[in-house]
Order: C-alpha cells, then sequence, then structure tokens
C-alpha cells in the first residue's frame, strides 16, 4: 500500500519488534521441542506480531498491562527483558518471576505488565480493577487488557467491561481475535455478532481494525490511547487476526485444514505484508533482513543465557509463591 508522509522510523521500528517477538518465539519453540527444556505448555503468537507491536509503541512504560496463555509478544513489546523472559519459560534462576511460574505467568511489574494467565478471560476483570486501582490514585496511567476472542464468551468479559464503563475507568479492551479457542472455531460457539458487538451493548466506544496490518494497529490503538489518557474512560479494540500454528506447541492442529492455514499464512502474514510496506516507502532489502538477523541472533543469545542458568536454589521454592497452605500439614 502506498502511504503518503510515511514516517520510516516507526515502521522500522515496528517491524524489528515483530522480528523480535518472531525470534523469541521461534527459540522458544526450539527450546521445548529441540531441546526439551521448557517446563509445561507454551502457546506461541506467530502470525500475531503486529497487535503487539502496534499497541505496545502507543504506551508508556509505566502503563500497564494484562495479557493471557499467549502473552509473550505483548511482554516483550511492553519493554520486558527477552533472557529473563526465556529464563522464565525454563524454570531458571533469574526469570520475571523467579523460574516459579513459566510461560503463561509471565509479569514484569517493573515495564507495567502486571501477568499473563492461564484462565481465559480471568485477565479481564483483573484488568478493570486495575484501572480503577489508577483511577483511585488519580494518575494519567492507563491499562491496557488484552484476551482471546474465546474469552468474550465467559462471565469475566461482561463484568469487567460493565465495570469499567459503569466507573469510567481508563482501559483499553482488546480482543485479539485470531479466529480459535483451542481447538474450536469460535464462531462455532458465539452467539450474535461478536466482541464488538457486545462491547457496545455496553456502551464501550468501539474500533476495529486489521490486525495483521501493524501500522493500522499503531494508528488505531495510537488515537485510542490518547483519547483514554485524556478523557479517563474505556474503549474497545476488536482486532482480527489469525493464529498460524497450533494452540500450543505440540498442537498438530488437525483439526483445521493445512491448505487453507497455509493460503491464509501466504496472504495474510504480518510482517510480510509489513516488509513490502516498507520496501514499497524506499527501504532497501538488506536493510530489512539484517533486522531480522539482529533479533535472531538476539533471542539466540537470550536462549544460551537461559540455558546456562541454574535452577533456583530448592530451599527457595515456597519463596515469593502464594501461600494456600499444605493438606499434610493440616493433617497433622
Ligand atoms: C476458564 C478456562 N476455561 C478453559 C480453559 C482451557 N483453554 C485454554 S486456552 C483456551 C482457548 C482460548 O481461546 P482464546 O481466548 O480465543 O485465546 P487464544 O488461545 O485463541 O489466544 C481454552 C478453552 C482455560 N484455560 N480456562
Amino acid at each position: 500500500m502506498t502511504r503518503t508522509n510515511y514516517d520510516t522510523g516507526r515502521g522500522l521500528a515496528l517491524l524489528a519488534m515483530m522480528e523480535r517477538i518472531r525470534a523469541f518465539e521461534r527459540q522458544a519453540e526450539l527450546a521445548a521441542t529441540r531441546d526439551k527444556l521448557v517446563l509445561g505448555a507454551i502457546h506461541l503468537s506467530i502470525g500475531q506480531e503486529a497487535c503487539a507491536a502496534g499497541i505496545m509503541q502507543a504506551l508508556r512504560r509505566d502503563d500497564l498491562l494484562l495479557s493471557t496463555h499467549r502473552g509473550h509478544g505483548h511482554t516483550l513489546a511492553k519493554g520486558a527483558d527477552p533472557a529473563a523472559m526465556m529464563k522464565e519459560l525454563l524454570g531458571r534462576e533469574g526469570g520475571c518471576c523467579g523460574g516459579k511460574g513459566g510461560s503463561m505467568h509471565i509479569a514484569d511489574f517493573g515495564v507495567g505488565m502486571l501477568g499473563a494467565n492461564g484462565v481465559v478471560s480471568a485477565n479481564i476483570t483483573i484488568g478493570a480493577g486495575a484501572a480503577h486501582g489508577i483511577k483511585l490514585l488519580g494518575d494519567d496511567r492507563i491499562c491496557v487488557d488484552i484476551f482471546g476472542d474465546g474469552a468474550i464468551n465467559r462471565g469475566p468479559f461482561l463484568e469487567g467491561l460493565n465495570w469499567a464503563a459503569v466507573f469510567d475507568l481508563p482501559v483499553l479492551f482488546v480482543c485479539e481475535d485470531n479466529e480459535w479457542s483451542a481447538t474450536t472455531r469460535t464462531a462455532d460457539m458465539t452467539g450474535g455478532d461478536g466482541a464488538a458487538a457486545r462491547a457496545e451493548a455496553i456502551g464501550l466506544p468501539v474500533q476495529r481494525v486489521d490486525g495483521n496490518d501493524v501500522e493500522a494497529v499503531a494508528d488505531i490503538a495510537g488515537d485510542l490511547v490518547a483519547r483514554i489518557r485524556r478523557d479517563r474512560r474505556p474503549a474497545f479494540l476488536h482486532a482480527r487476526t489469525f493464529r498460524q500454528e497450533g494452540h500450543t506447541y505440540f498442537d498438530p492442529a488437525a483439526y483445521r485444514s493445512q491448505e487453507a492455514t497455509q493460503a491464509r499464512i501466504a496472504a495474510d502474514d504480518p510482517i510480510a505484508r509489513h516488509r513490502e510496506t516498507l520496501q514499497a516507502a524506499g527501504v532497501a532489502m538488506a536493510e530489512l533482513d539484517q533486522i531480522k538477523a539482529k533479533a535472531e541472533a538476539e533471542m539466540q543469545a537470550a536462549l544460551s543465557v537461559a540455558t546456562a542458568a541454574p535452577f533456583p536454589p530448592d530451599d527457595s521454592v515456597f519463596d515469593e509463591v502464594q501461600d494456600i497452605g499444605s493438606p499434610a500439614e493440616e493433617a497433622v
């Protein structure tokens, strides 16, 4: 697409972030499949990088973020250290959560990332609560709360959006709609017109965006974030994207047509699309390749650092984890 007044600097930064996210996840996938080093599941966001890169570039470091079980890209784009994230995936000392959370519980309060969450939809009400906290403190931060299309069929979606609407909270709800809920096509289990229509019914201003067009996401997110920061009211973004891989790294996605998936990737990969935009704006292919190579080297190094890191000492096993008591203790 030809654009007038094209901001090449922003375009290159968006590409660099998407390449970093993809390279991180490719290394994480290798760590899991080739090296058998990942403790627990990981859910890759390959193909969804434009949402993370486009939205996070609109945020300040002190803005707050909540994410899902598919949150590596959001966390990285919010500014977290990839080596600390990789250590977390491998359960190592120095991980974002001391190696005790793993992929689905990555948090980094230093960059405002309050947590990934393995419980579908739970982060929606937590995000509303975080936004309410900002309101009570009276500062000018905002909260971005990202969830998948499957999450709109659980109660916290209604509760979180309604709470934010009623209390005028500074939160941007983002439905990152990749069409699938684990192994089920979301359209097959969703009544009515879906996420955006439900948000409109609750009274939120809604924007829809092609979530594989990183420039469009960045433009719309920039507007929405500025508006929320100024008006202190919630908004909703429905971003359509596509999950290129299986639900988890060990899911071969046999429930959907491989041909259709490959055709979709060929037509709609956000990185390939953005490279074309940059080339049309006059950026040399060699520069684009260099950005990719740099991202890959960075993430290979992150995996090496993580692989070399020790596991946390045995006597720290109960440090910094929630104390829910022990059945053995109660039996005594
Ligand atoms: C409350 C709850 N129910 C079911 C699950 C099992 N589960 C994990 S991911 C997932 C699908 C989520 O789909 P979506 O919200 O669209 O996110 P996506 O995986 O597509 O990113 C399900 C059903 C869960 N983790 N939590």
